[in-house]
Protein backbone atom coordinates (compact mmCIF):
# COMPACT_ATOMS: atom_id res chain seq x y z
CA UNK A 1 0.00 0.00 0.00
CA UNK A 2 1.28 3.62 -0.63
CA UNK A 3 1.65 6.00 2.22
CA UNK A 4 -0.22 8.54 1.77
CA UNK A 5 0.72 12.03 2.42
CA UNK A 6 -1.19 14.89 2.24
CA UNK A 7 -1.16 16.83 -1.01
CA UNK A 8 -0.95 16.02 -4.37
CA UNK A 9 0.04 18.79 -7.44
CA UNK A 10 -3.11 18.94 -9.80
CA UNK A 11 -2.91 20.89 -12.98
CA UNK A 12 -0.90 24.09 -10.90
CA UNK A 13 -2.41 23.20 -7.30
CA UNK A 14 -2.21 21.52 -4.28
CA UNK A 15 -4.78 19.39 -3.43
CA UNK A 16 -5.67 16.84 -0.76
CA UNK A 17 -4.62 13.26 -1.22
CA UNK A 18 -7.99 11.72 -1.12
CA UNK A 19 -9.05 14.91 -3.53
CA UNK A 20 -7.19 13.79 -6.19
CA UNK A 21 -9.51 11.75 -8.65
CA UNK A 22 -10.10 12.08 -11.83
CA UNK A 23 -13.13 10.82 -14.51
CA UNK A 24 -14.07 7.48 -15.40
CA UNK A 25 -13.79 8.42 -18.99
CA UNK A 26 -10.57 10.41 -18.92
CA UNK A 27 -9.41 9.65 -22.27
CA UNK A 28 -5.56 8.33 -21.04
CA UNK A 29 -7.06 5.38 -18.61
CA UNK A 30 -8.88 3.94 -21.86
CA UNK A 31 -6.18 4.64 -24.59
CA UNK A 32 -3.13 4.70 -22.19
CA UNK A 33 -1.59 7.90 -24.19
CA UNK A 34 -0.31 9.69 -21.45
CA UNK A 35 3.69 10.24 -19.73
CA UNK A 36 5.37 9.96 -17.09
CA UNK A 37 8.38 10.28 -15.00
CA UNK A 38 9.97 9.02 -11.93
CA UNK A 39 12.40 10.31 -9.81
CA UNK A 40 13.66 10.40 -6.31
CA UNK A 41 14.38 12.39 -3.39
CA UNK A 42 16.92 11.27 -0.90
CA UNK A 43 18.55 12.38 2.44
CA UNK A 44 21.75 13.89 2.28
CA UNK A 45 24.73 12.93 4.63
CA UNK A 46 24.39 16.75 6.03
CA UNK A 47 20.53 16.69 6.63
CA UNK A 48 18.91 18.05 3.81
CA UNK A 49 17.85 16.74 0.73
CA UNK A 50 18.03 16.84 -3.02
CA UNK A 51 16.22 15.50 -6.31
CA UNK A 52 18.47 13.44 -8.28
CA UNK A 53 18.95 14.62 -11.72
CA UNK A 54 15.44 17.03 -12.30
CA UNK A 55 17.01 19.00 -14.86
CA UNK A 56 17.14 15.33 -16.97
CA UNK A 57 14.11 13.59 -15.42
CA UNK A 58 11.96 16.69 -16.44
CA UNK A 59 13.64 17.80 -19.71
CA UNK A 60 12.57 13.70 -20.26
CA UNK A 61 9.03 14.46 -19.36
CA UNK A 62 8.50 17.18 -22.00
CA UNK A 63 10.40 14.97 -24.23
CA UNK A 64 7.94 12.33 -24.05
CA UNK A 65 5.38 14.77 -24.56
CA UNK A 66 6.92 16.22 -27.33
CA UNK A 67 6.74 12.78 -28.97
CA UNK A 68 3.53 12.30 -28.16
CA UNK A 69 2.06 15.22 -29.36
CA UNK A 70 1.06 16.37 -25.72
CA UNK A 71 1.61 20.26 -25.30
CA UNK A 72 2.06 20.47 -21.45
CA UNK A 73 0.69 23.55 -20.42
CA UNK A 74 3.36 24.13 -17.77
CA UNK A 75 6.90 25.59 -18.13
CA UNK A 76 9.79 22.98 -17.25
CA UNK A 77 10.69 25.68 -14.34
CA UNK A 78 7.50 25.29 -13.38
CA UNK A 79 7.24 21.49 -13.22
CA UNK A 80 10.60 21.61 -11.49
CA UNK A 81 9.38 24.32 -8.58
CA UNK A 82 6.60 21.94 -8.10
CA UNK A 83 8.16 18.67 -7.77
CA UNK A 84 10.41 20.33 -5.04
CA UNK A 85 7.35 22.39 -3.82
CA UNK A 86 5.32 18.68 -3.12
CA UNK A 87 7.97 17.40 -1.12
CA UNK A 88 8.22 20.63 1.02
CA UNK A 89 4.42 20.23 1.57
CA UNK A 90 4.48 16.85 2.49
CA UNK A 91 7.29 17.02 4.54
CA UNK A 92 9.38 14.37 2.68
CA UNK A 93 12.85 13.91 2.96
CA UNK A 94 12.79 11.05 1.06
CA UNK A 95 10.74 10.14 -2.00
CA UNK A 96 9.58 8.69 -4.96
CA UNK A 97 8.53 11.11 -7.15
CA UNK A 98 5.86 10.68 -10.15
CA UNK A 99 4.52 13.50 -12.43
CA UNK A 100 1.99 12.46 -14.95
CA UNK A 101 1.06 14.13 -18.19
CA UNK A 102 -2.65 12.70 -19.32
CA UNK A 103 -5.55 13.18 -21.82
CA UNK A 104 -8.74 14.49 -19.13
CA UNK A 105 -12.15 13.44 -20.15
CA UNK A 106 -14.65 15.15 -22.35
CA UNK A 107 -13.95 13.77 -25.28
CA UNK A 108 -13.50 10.11 -26.53
CA UNK A 109 -12.03 7.94 -29.33
CA UNK A 110 -8.70 7.43 -30.95
CA UNK A 111 -9.32 10.72 -32.48
CA UNK A 112 -9.66 13.39 -29.95
CA UNK A 113 -9.54 17.02 -31.38
CA UNK A 114 -9.02 18.87 -28.12
CA UNK A 115 -6.95 17.22 -26.16
CA UNK A 116 -7.66 18.80 -22.21
CA UNK A 117 -3.50 17.89 -21.17
CA UNK A 118 -3.64 17.60 -17.46
CA UNK A 119 -0.30 17.22 -15.25
CA UNK A 120 -0.14 15.92 -11.76
CA UNK A 121 2.80 15.17 -9.40
CA UNK A 122 2.74 13.05 -6.51
CA UNK A 123 4.95 12.20 -3.89
CA UNK A 124 5.57 9.23 -1.28
CA UNK A 125 8.21 6.85 0.24
CA UNK A 126 8.90 4.13 -1.62
CA UNK A 127 11.96 1.78 -0.14
CA UNK A 128 14.15 -0.70 -2.10
CA UNK A 129 12.15 -1.84 -5.71
CA UNK A 130 13.63 -5.26 -6.02
CA UNK A 131 13.85 -5.28 -1.80
CA UNK A 132 16.81 -4.15 0.20
CA UNK A 133 18.36 -8.39 -0.24
CA UNK A 134 18.11 -7.80 -3.72
CA UNK A 135 20.55 -4.39 -3.55
CA UNK A 136 22.84 -6.66 -1.32
CA UNK A 137 22.92 -10.05 -3.06
CA UNK A 138 21.53 -9.61 -6.29
CA UNK A 139 18.18 -10.85 -8.13
CA UNK A 140 17.33 -13.50 -9.67
CA UNK A 141 16.07 -13.10 -13.56
CA UNK A 142 14.21 -14.86 -16.08
CA UNK A 143 14.32 -14.25 -19.78
CA UNK A 144 10.49 -13.00 -20.89
CA UNK A 145 8.74 -14.77 -23.31
CA UNK A 146 7.26 -11.10 -23.95
CA UNK A 147 9.14 -8.93 -26.78
CA UNK A 148 10.20 -5.40 -26.04
CA UNK A 149 8.45 -3.05 -28.17
CA UNK A 150 10.15 -2.67 -31.06
CA UNK A 151 11.31 1.35 -31.84
CA UNK A 152 8.11 1.74 -34.61
CA UNK A 153 5.36 0.35 -32.25
CA UNK A 154 5.85 2.40 -29.52
CA UNK A 155 8.30 4.91 -29.33
CA UNK A 156 10.89 3.60 -26.82
CA UNK A 157 12.63 7.35 -26.09
CA UNK A 158 9.34 8.11 -24.54
CA UNK A 159 8.41 7.00 -21.32
CA UNK A 160 4.48 6.57 -22.02
CA UNK A 161 2.10 5.15 -19.72
CA UNK A 162 0.96 2.52 -22.31
CA UNK A 163 4.08 0.61 -22.90
CA UNK A 164 4.22 -0.42 -19.54
CA UNK A 165 1.42 -3.16 -20.45
CA UNK A 166 4.67 -4.91 -22.15
CA UNK A 167 6.47 -4.78 -19.02
CA UNK A 168 3.69 -5.49 -16.62
CA UNK A 169 2.63 -8.67 -18.89
CA UNK A 170 6.42 -9.77 -18.41
CA UNK A 171 7.05 -9.18 -14.47
CA UNK A 172 4.35 -10.64 -13.69
CA UNK A 173 5.12 -13.69 -15.51
CA UNK A 174 8.69 -14.00 -14.00
CA UNK A 175 7.21 -13.71 -10.79
CA UNK A 176 4.69 -16.20 -11.07
CA UNK A 177 7.42 -18.24 -12.42
CA UNK A 178 9.64 -17.54 -8.48
CA UNK A 179 11.99 -14.86 -9.95
CA UNK A 180 12.52 -11.51 -9.16
CA UNK A 181 12.40 -9.58 -12.53
CA UNK A 182 11.80 -9.82 -16.54
CA UNK A 183 14.50 -9.49 -18.57
CA UNK A 184 13.01 -8.75 -22.22
CA UNK A 185 14.95 -9.15 -25.53
CA UNK A 186 14.41 -6.97 -28.47
CA UNK A 187 12.27 -7.87 -31.56
CA UNK A 188 15.85 -9.23 -32.81
CA UNK A 189 16.60 -11.44 -30.11
CA UNK A 190 19.23 -8.92 -28.25
CA UNK A 191 19.06 -7.96 -24.56
CA UNK A 192 17.28 -5.35 -24.22
CA UNK A 193 16.01 -4.39 -20.75
CA UNK A 194 14.38 -5.52 -17.96
CA UNK A 195 10.93 -4.14 -16.82
CA UNK A 196 11.43 -0.69 -15.41
CA UNK A 197 15.28 -1.12 -15.87
CA UNK A 198 18.10 -0.84 -18.13
CA UNK A 199 20.67 -3.56 -17.72
CA UNK A 200 24.71 -3.55 -18.05
CA UNK A 201 27.05 -6.68 -17.81
CA UNK A 202 31.03 -6.75 -17.11
CA UNK A 203 33.30 -9.71 -18.94
CA UNK A 204 36.79 -9.48 -18.26
CA UNK A 205 36.75 -5.93 -17.33
CA UNK A 206 34.97 -4.47 -19.87
CA UNK A 207 31.48 -3.34 -19.21
CA UNK A 208 28.38 -3.30 -21.81
CA UNK A 209 25.13 -1.88 -21.81
CA UNK A 210 22.58 -1.84 -24.14
CA UNK A 211 22.72 0.66 -27.31
CA UNK A 212 19.73 3.10 -26.36
CA UNK A 213 17.57 2.04 -29.64
CA UNK A 214 15.27 -0.40 -27.82
CA UNK A 215 15.33 1.29 -23.97
CA UNK A 216 14.20 3.72 -22.19
CA UNK A 217 17.21 6.42 -22.16
CA UNK A 218 17.90 5.71 -18.36
CA UNK A 219 19.27 8.57 -16.14
CA UNK A 220 20.34 6.23 -13.74
CA UNK A 221 22.05 4.27 -16.86
CA UNK A 222 23.53 7.36 -17.96
CA UNK A 223 24.87 8.32 -14.21
CA UNK A 224 26.64 4.76 -14.17
CA UNK A 225 28.72 5.45 -17.51
CA UNK A 226 29.81 8.66 -15.80
CA UNK A 227 30.74 7.01 -12.76
CA UNK A 228 32.38 4.20 -14.42
CA UNK A 229 34.53 6.26 -17.11
CA UNK A 230 35.45 8.35 -14.46
CA UNK A 231 36.92 5.22 -12.78
CA UNK A 232 38.94 4.75 -16.09
CA UNK A 233 36.93 2.00 -17.48
CA UNK A 234 34.98 2.36 -21.11
CA UNK A 235 31.59 1.13 -21.43
CA UNK A 236 30.37 -0.22 -24.67
CA UNK A 237 27.21 0.81 -25.82
CA UNK A 238 26.37 -2.75 -28.10
CA UNK A 239 23.84 -5.02 -28.74
CA UNK A 240 24.87 -8.80 -26.05
CA UNK A 241 22.75 -12.05 -26.59
CA UNK A 242 21.38 -13.57 -23.76
CA UNK A 243 23.99 -16.18 -23.18
CA UNK A 244 26.65 -13.52 -23.44
CA UNK A 245 24.86 -12.60 -20.54
CA UNK A 246 24.41 -15.76 -19.12
CA UNK A 247 28.65 -16.42 -19.33
CA UNK A 248 28.92 -12.47 -17.99
CA UNK A 249 31.43 -11.97 -15.23
CA UNK A 250 28.50 -9.25 -13.50
CA UNK A 251 25.19 -8.15 -14.17
CA UNK A 252 23.27 -5.35 -12.56
CA UNK A 253 20.29 -3.19 -13.48
CA UNK A 254 20.00 0.57 -13.08
CA UNK A 255 17.13 2.34 -13.14
CA UNK A 256 15.41 4.95 -10.27
CA UNK A 257 13.39 2.96 -8.12
CA UNK A 258 15.89 -0.44 -8.89
CA UNK A 259 18.79 2.11 -8.47
CA UNK A 260 21.16 -0.09 -8.94
CA UNK A 261 20.56 -4.02 -8.22
CA UNK A 262 22.71 -6.83 -9.00
CA UNK A 263 21.82 -9.77 -10.76
CA UNK A 264 23.10 -12.87 -10.02
CA UNK A 265 21.18 -15.54 -11.67
CA UNK A 266 19.90 -15.20 -15.28
CA UNK A 267 17.36 -18.50 -16.24
CA UNK A 268 18.79 -20.55 -13.12
CA UNK A 269 22.11 -19.91 -14.68
CA UNK A 270 24.53 -18.13 -11.96
CA UNK A 271 26.10 -15.40 -13.36
CA UNK A 272 29.69 -14.99 -12.27
CA UNK A 273 30.03 -16.62 -8.93
CA UNK A 274 26.18 -16.06 -8.10
CA UNK A 275 26.84 -13.01 -6.10
CA UNK A 276 27.62 -9.50 -6.56
CA UNK A 277 30.68 -8.67 -8.32
CA UNK A 278 33.65 -6.17 -7.71
CA UNK A 279 31.94 -3.83 -10.46
CA UNK A 280 29.17 -3.84 -9.31
CA UNK A 281 29.81 -3.48 -5.66
CA UNK A 282 31.84 -0.28 -6.88
CA UNK A 283 29.12 1.22 -8.98
CA UNK A 284 26.60 0.57 -6.09
CA UNK A 285 28.84 1.96 -3.33
CA UNK A 286 29.65 5.27 -5.62
CA UNK A 287 25.74 5.67 -6.78
CA UNK A 288 24.84 5.50 -3.16
CA UNK A 289 27.66 8.10 -1.91
CA UNK A 290 26.17 10.55 -5.05
CA UNK A 291 22.77 10.72 -4.36
CA UNK A 292 23.42 11.61 -0.85
CA UNK A 293 25.55 14.39 -1.93
CA UNK A 294 28.67 12.38 -0.68
CA UNK A 295 30.59 12.45 -3.93
CA UNK A 296 31.73 16.55 -4.34
CA UNK A 297 32.34 15.33 -8.34
CA UNK A 298 28.61 14.85 -8.86
CA UNK A 299 27.11 17.32 -6.48
CA UNK A 300 25.33 18.83 -9.54
CA UNK A 301 23.57 16.05 -10.48
CA UNK A 302 21.48 17.52 -6.84
CA UNK A 303 18.68 19.80 -6.48
CA UNK A 304 18.04 20.75 -3.36
CA UNK A 305 14.65 21.16 -1.22
N1 LIG B 1 13.75 1.06 -18.63
C1 LIG B 1 12.44 1.09 -18.31
C2 LIG B 1 11.47 0.33 -19.14
C3 LIG B 1 12.04 1.85 -17.21
O1 LIG B 1 10.74 1.90 -16.90
C4 LIG B 1 12.99 2.54 -16.44
C5 LIG B 1 12.58 3.34 -15.25
C6 LIG B 1 14.34 2.47 -16.83
C7 LIG B 1 14.69 1.72 -17.93
C8 LIG B 1 15.43 3.22 -16.10
O2 LIG B 1 15.31 4.60 -16.32
P1 LIG B 1 15.80 5.68 -15.27
O3 LIG B 1 14.86 5.64 -14.12
O4 LIG B 1 15.79 6.95 -15.99
O5 LIG B 1 17.20 5.27 -14.85
N2 LIG B 1 11.44 2.83 -14.56
C9 LIG B 1 10.71 3.68 -13.65
C10 LIG B 1 9.37 3.08 -13.28
C11 LIG B 1 9.34 1.93 -12.35
C12 LIG B 1 7.91 1.57 -11.94
O6 LIG B 1 7.69 0.44 -11.46
O7 LIG B 1 7.00 2.38 -12.05
C13 LIG B 1 11.56 4.08 -12.46
O8 LIG B 1 12.58 3.45 -12.18
O9 LIG B 1 11.21 5.06 -11.82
Amino acid sequence: MIQQVEKIWMDGKFVNWKDANIHVLTHTLHYGLGVFEGIRCYKCADGRSEVFRLKEHVDRLFESAHICQMDIPFSREEISEAILEILRVNKLEEAYIRPIVFIGDGEMGIYVKNYDIRVAIAAWAWGAYLGDEGIQRGIRVKVSSFTRQHVNISMTKSKTCGSYVNSIMAKREAILAGYDEALLLDNEGYVSEGSGENIFIVKNGVVKTTPRSSVLSGITRDSVIQILEDQGKTVKEESFTRDELYTADEAFFTGTAAEITPIREVDDRSVGNGSPGPVSKKVQEIYFRAVKGEEPRYNDWLSYL
